[in-house]
């Protein structure tokens, strides 16, 4: 009788373990973020009206503020992970071929992990040839947002008739002999002027406000737990940028030339309180050909749009310099940036962590690294060294370098 109790009490233990065991498994699950059952402000984000994406799902980031609460996230005074209200009037854009399409997948697949995965904003696909089903198929399945295909039109993506075919030719096979970088190539050209041109008037464009910028390739290694475009917005900026550097001058040998005349016939567009100490170092007599590196860009379409940036890009395409030469839309964009605006109107982003071969943007500042899990190597940061134009950013806007600058430097 002894052995039948025993065995009787060795089952009922195993009972009771293997109950624990099983309520245990249970308990814990239900602290996944994104299960349902965790309080999340404003979980389903709204769709917008006509919107065909998937039902909204429960915002799965921003796991250590949800639960532990040992990883304080969310920067201070930065609109939150997700809101409850309306998103932005805001969209991501990159131009594309199909043949980009693994590289456009890997930025995309960043860009979701670390920031567009909490607001679903919608990528718009650019390209002056029709997208393919794979390139559609692929894209759609990354983006958490809507995804829109757009061709571009053949005005868009041309010589305008005004271009002497000869004189371009000429220029192109010029730099080819001198090995300037993208010297020989029409579809450079033509990509550079619509990015500097056109790309926001694209049908698909027209309802958007805000856009985000994205190339091939790109790196992000910090999450960015608040909404970019809010920010801007909010902050009343206008255009952005984590990567700032000297242009080539062979590319651009003119571009302050017609820029100078632009200026002369519409001082009506000239900002006060411009940013010309950015871009000049004698008081606009002569460009120091710093830029803004645009592969990266978050800013404001109907800036683009406006009278003066118009004016502005007119001149210079009337002038031909982005056939009879090389002009990049970074330049451009950065002169009409540093002159069309206030220069408040411009944000850097510290804490947006970027690569696009060649240079690396890995925040100042081990405190912001550490808080927003970023994963670079704080010695690639390329904003204090000596063919970086950050630091004279910096200078003409009376900011404070951030800690930790000085051991940067090269
Ligand atoms: N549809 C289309 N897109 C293009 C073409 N050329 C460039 N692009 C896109 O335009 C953007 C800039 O082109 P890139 O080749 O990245 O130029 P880059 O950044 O100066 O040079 P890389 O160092 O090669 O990245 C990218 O988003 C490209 O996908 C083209 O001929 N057709
Ligand atoms: C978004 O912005 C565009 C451009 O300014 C505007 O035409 C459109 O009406 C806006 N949409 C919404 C929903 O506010
Ligand atoms: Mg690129």
């Amino acid at each position: 009788m002894a052995s039948g109790t025993a065995r009787y009490l060795r089952y009922i233990l195993f009972a009771f373990f293997g109950l624990a065991v099983i309520y245990f498994i249970s308990s814990s699950s239900t602290q996944i973020p994104g299960s349902g059952t965790t309080k999340w402000p404003g979980t389903p984000m709204p769709q917008k009206p006509g919107s065909s994406a998937a039902p909204a799902a429960p915002a799965t980031a921003g796991e250590s503020t949800v639960t532990s609460g040992t990883t304080p996230n969310i920067p201070e005074g930065l609109p939150p992970a997700a809101h409850d209200g309306p998103r932005m009037n805001a969209t991501f854009v990159s131009l594309a071929r199909n043949s980009d399409i693994w590289e456009i997948a890997r930025s995309i697949r960043q860009i979701e992990d670390r920031f567009n995965k909490k607001f679903k904003y919608d990528w718009v696909f650019l390209n002056d040839k029709p997208f393919d089903s794979t390139f559609k198929k692929v894209t759609t399945s990354l983006v958490s947002g809507t995804t829109h295909y757009g061709e571009i039109s053949k005005e868009h993506w041309s010589f305008p008739e005004w271009i002497d075919q000869d004189k371009a030719r000429k220029v192109r096979e010029d730099m080819a002999q001198r090995k300037i970088i993208y010297g020989d190539s029409v579809s450079y050209r033509h990509m550079c002027r619509f990015e500097s041109g056109f790309f926001f008037q694209h049908p698909l464009m027209k309802q958007f406000e805000w856009y985000w910028r994205v190339e091939p390739s790109i790196e992000l290694f910090c999450d960015i737990n608040y909404d970019t475009f809010k920010y801007m917005a909010d902050n009343k900026k206008k255009y952005s940028f984590v990567l700032s550097l000297y242009e080539y001058v062979e590319t651009i040998p003119t571009l302050w030339d017609s820029t100078k005349k632009f200026m002369k016939a519409h001082p009506e567009h000239i900002a006060e309180g411009n940013s010309m100490g950015f871009l000049s170092d004698d008081g606009g007599e002569s460009y120091n050909h710093c830029h803004m590196w645009s592969n990266f860009e978050i800013g404001n379409l109907d800036w683009l749009r406006g009278q003066a940036y118009t004016d502005y890009f007119n001149t210079l395409d009337q002038d031909g310099g982005f056939f009879y030469e090389r002009w990049g839309d970074a330049p451009v964009h950065s002169i009409a940036a540093g002159l069309l605006l206030k220069k408040e109107e411009i944000h850097f982003f510290n804490d947006i962590a970027y690569y696009h071969v060649p240079f690396t943007h890995c925040p100042t500042g081990e405190k912001t690294r550490l808080d927003l899990k970023c994963h670079c190597n704080p010695k690639d940061n390329f904003d204090w060294k000596g063919y970086s134009c950050t630091s004279r950013f910096f200078e003409i806007n009376g900011l404070d370098k951030p800690e930790g600058y000085e051991n940067q430097q090269d």
